[in-house]
């Protein structure tokens, strides 16, 4: 008589169920900072997942991105924290199913016994107890505490497969059809017909009601967020006040330098000018591309952070953000940035102004032991790598950073502390750096770990942005199309950049004297107008000569290699 609610409305609720818990989550975190589930999850795996996975997830995403025409600095984020959130609602719906099934299969007796309800609770633990543990494993962003935080997030997912389990005890005593058009026995009072909604009726109201606890959550949680936002500025309010603090004990103002060197024109002594269409020289702070382990970067109070240095010195240190901008002579440094995963042509590759502390100064104070060989960096999100001293000995640029484009950190991009080591990877280079040890051995940094170069020193690269067919102009008779785009080799600085057409000869473009020679260098070259679809390539020097490396390598281990092509066509 009375069929069993079916194994696809068990989807449907949990999906629905599912949705409206992520708002509520999302809702926590927004009002008052409690933890959001779905990106701790998401961040546990990227950490825990065997190296080799989670990069073949992250190309997936890139060639999806690339496919799509987005922009992979800009974009891969957003398609990170949609993929944390996606991984619930699946988890979710197939909760919703197994549960519906498992209730199917369980109850002998037909009608609501409150199997459902037990069965809900039990996928409440099931699934909120591992989300749970990797929340307080990982969870670098929350305000609250792991018991208040814990105690959300039991409560959350037992009332989630609680109301699951619920609602498949309400379908089950429910009738198929409106109670209104078949009453067999006729008898039923009315008060019954009332609460015993059809089964339709029941699924509609569902979803009407957590539709709008989805919507409600959500659009109240994004609302607050803005505000926060707007209101917080956090880390430059933090360390703003550090610096004004400092300024008045010490009277000195590291931002003067950049100031200065901020002050446009960028780069007075080039005279060169870009090929139209080619990436600006300095990129803007928002364009910087963002690379982490993170679906949000970690949250770190400026204030009440330390960098404490510990180990094999004789004085171990604690430093406040102030103390490394006062004590120390601030160094401005125009740098560029490459995420080793940064394919050819590719925009995982930045150049702004670097400020900081010399590492070798900082280091001095707390006196390294002759034992020491290694300084072990750790970061807020557990990210971590080492930096050999002999390295430190031969290069004195390697910087303690907390200013970039002479404002502080972005949060996104490491708040309150940073390292810069030239010619490196960014992977060798931790944010939100929070300590470092002196130790007489050494110990693999976090994608080393996971398969990557040990070294993960740059390769050479070059990369034409445009071949200006719009901008092409006349000179003696001849029509050329200017041609442009950037070389990097990290701190060994390019000599010689060569574009060929069509596979015939190379021939030597124009250098843009560079920012600094840890920058990336602009060329140019004014290319003899011929109709037609042409395939340009590009490759450059080091500094000392030595040629790009031309096979064609993937990003993994080492950092791709080979020369960039690109396609036009030329109308006249
Ligand atoms: N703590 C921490 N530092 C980190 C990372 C990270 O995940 N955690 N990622 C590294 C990688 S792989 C790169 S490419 C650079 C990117 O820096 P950016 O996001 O500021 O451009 O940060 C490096 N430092
Ligand atoms: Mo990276």
């Amino acid at each position: 008589m009375r069929n069993k609610p079916g194994v696809l409305t068990g989807a449907l609720t949990g999906g629905l169920m599912t949705a409206a818990l992520i708002a509520l989550l999302f809702l926590g975190d927004g009002a008052i900072g409690l933890p959001f589930v779905p990106f701790d999850v998401f961040d546990w795996m990227a950490r825990r997942l065997p190296g080799g996975l989670v990069t073949f997830g992250i190309d997936t995403m890139v060639n999806l991105l690339i496919a799509l025409n987005l922009s992979v600095s800009q974009a891969a984020k957003t398609a990170e924290q949609i993929m944390a959130v996606g991984m619930l609602v699946v988890t979710g719906t197939g909760s919703g199913l197994a549960l519906f099934a498992a209730a199917r299969g369980l109850s002998r007796r037909a009608g609501g016994t409150g199997t459902g309800l037990l069965a809900g609770l039990v996928l409440g633990l099931l699934v909120g107890v591992p989300g749970l543990l990797m929340s307080l494993n990982v969870n670098q962003t929350a305000l609250t505490g792991p018991v208040v935080s814990s105690l959300w997030i039991a409560v959350a997912f037992l009332a989630w497969g609680a109301l699951i389990g619920w609602s498949y005890d309400r379908l089950a005593a429910t009738p198929l059809e409106e109670p209104t058009t078949a009453s067999p026995a006729g008898v039923e009072p009315a008060h019954v017909t009332v609460e015993r909604l059809g089964r339709r009726e029941f699924l509609i109201r569902m979803g009407v009601s957590t539709a709008a606890v989805t919507v409600v959550g959500a659009g109240l949680a994004a609302v607050l967020r803005r505000r926060e936002e707007e209101v917080a500025a956090a880390p430059e309010a933090d360390s703003a006040s550090a610096e004004q603090a400092l300024r008045r004990a010490y009277g000195s103002d590291p931002t003067l330098g950049a100031a200065a060197l901020l002050r446009p024109p960028l780069n007075p002594d080039a005279t060169l000018e870009p090929a139209p269409g080619t990436r600006p020289e300095y990129t803007p702070l928002e364009q910087h591309y963002r690379i982490d382990i993170n679906a949000r970067p970690p949250r770190v109070d400026g204030l009440t952070w330390r960098l404490s240095i510990s180990g094999l010195v004789a004085s171990p240190l604690e430093l406040t953000l102030a103390d490394l901008i006062a004590r120390y002579e601030p160094v401005h440094r125009f740098v560029t940035l490459s995420c080793i995963s940064n394919r050819i042509g590719g925009d995982l590759i930045s150049t702004t102004l670097w400020t900081g502390a010399r590492l070798r100064d900082v280091l001095a104070d707390a006196r390294p032991l002759s034992a020491a060989n290694f300084v072990l960096m750790r970061s807020a999100d557990g990210f971590h790598e080492s930096l050999s001293l002999d390295l430190l000995e031969r290069d004195d640029r390697i910087m303690l950073t907390y200013h970039w484009d002479g404002q502080p950190l972005p949060e996104e991009h490491g708040y309150p502390l940073r390292i810069y080591i030239p010619d490196r990877y960014g992977m060798k280079q931790p944010k939100w750096i929070t300590s470092l040890e002196l130790s007489a051995n050494d110990r693999a940094g976090y994608w080393v770990e996971r398969g990557w170069d040990e070294v993960a020193r740059v390769n050479a690269t070059a990369v034409i942005d445009t071949v200006a067919g719009d901008a092409a102009f006349e000179r003696g008779g001849q029509t050329y199309v200017p041609i442009g785009g950037i070389a990097y080799a990290g701190a060994r600085g390019i000599s010689k950049v060569e574009v060929q057409m069509d596979g015939g000869e190379w021939v030597e473009a124009e250098l843009r004297r560079p920012l600094s020679n840890t920058t990336w260098v602009i060329w140019r070259i004014d290319w003899p107008f011929e109709e037609g679809a042409h395939i340009f390539r590009v490759r450059c020097y080091e500094g000392d000569g030595t040629p790009q490396v031309a096979r064609v390598a993937d990003v993994r281990p080492s950092g791709a290699t080979g020369y960039h092509e690109f396609m036009s066509r030329l109308d006249g």
